[in-house]
């Protein structure tokens, strides 16, 4: 079923809608096939959460607008799901926090980061990530490029469903990493300074709000509202909240 033709009436139109478009995405060449699987698994930690924010995700959104606002050269990162899922978002996040956006894969594949680039000028993002020329260490080469300009020279880098090994491997170069992952047991959830267990289709928009309202804070708070959040009593919460749903 496209877009179009789910009836918004539909008792699970967002989560039809969010399948359509990681179908599409597929379609068009931007959406790895594995993206599907990992759809399908954040699917069911979604249903956990009742398909809606949570409070202890408020708190990691409030946290990780506050780290972006902070940073000096916040950068974002778009792999074939989140291309597809949020295209929309991911531009106005962009141009509310005047940053750079690049396109770094799990799943290698040039000719899939041009029809991701391709993708996103139709939202007004210019990609970085074509022919990065450098590489972050302790990851094999593919995986491991990225653009001198975005993620190479990033303090704070937001990479909704990351995995492990990067988180691992961007943290280990000194970077502050924001993730979005609704598995609260996944590496990069644990591995990140800050992981936000929240659908990214509903996360960006509220961590935009956020930004909005944090704005004109001054550093000291900003750099307070960080240093008060702790990602393992975060996650913790989540899953506490997960298993009582069961
Ligand atoms: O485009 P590429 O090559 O970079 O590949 C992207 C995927 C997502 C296919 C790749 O990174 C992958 O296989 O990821 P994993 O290991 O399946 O992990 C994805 C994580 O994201 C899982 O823990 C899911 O629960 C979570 N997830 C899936 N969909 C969403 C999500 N988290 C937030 N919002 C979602 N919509």
């Amino acid at each position: 079923m496209g877009e179009k033709e789910i009836p918004q009436s539909h008792p699970r139109y967002n989560s039809l809608m969010q399948r359509a478009r990681i179908e599409k995405g597929v379609r068009l060449g931007i959406t790895h096939l594995q993206g599907l699987i990992a759809q399908g698994r954040g699917e069911a930690y979604d249903y956990l959460l009742g398909e809606r924010t949570i409070a202890s995700a408020r708190e990691a959104i409030r946290a990780a607008a506050a780290q972006l606002l902070i940073a000096s050269h916040p950068v974002l990162s778009v792999n074939g799901n989140v291309a597809a899922l949020c295209p929309e978002a991911i531009a106005e996040l962009s141009n509310e926090l005047n940053c750079a956006v690049e396109t770094n894969l799990f799943y290698s594949g040039d000719e899939r980061k041009r029809k991701i680039v391709e993708h996103m000028k139709k939202y007004g993002v210019d990609l970085l990530g074509v022919g990065a020329e450098k590489k972050i260490p302790s990851l094999d080469s593919k995986r491991a490029a990225v653009s001198e300009e975005g993620i190479w020279k990033a303090d704070v880098v937001f990479v909704p469903l990351e995995d492990g090994d990067r988180t691992e491997a961007l943290c280990a170069m000194g970077k502050k990493v924001i993730v979005v992952d609704l598995s609260p047991r996944s590496r990069s959830a644990r591995k990140a300074d800050i992981c936000i267990v929240d659908n990214v289709v509903r996360c960006v928009p509220l961590l935009i709000e956020e930004i909005h309202m944090l704005k004109n804070e001054n550093s000291e708070s900003l750099q307070k509202i960080v240093s008060s959040f702790s990602n393992k009593r975060n996650l913790r919460e989540s899953l506490n909240f997960m298993k009582k749903q069961l």
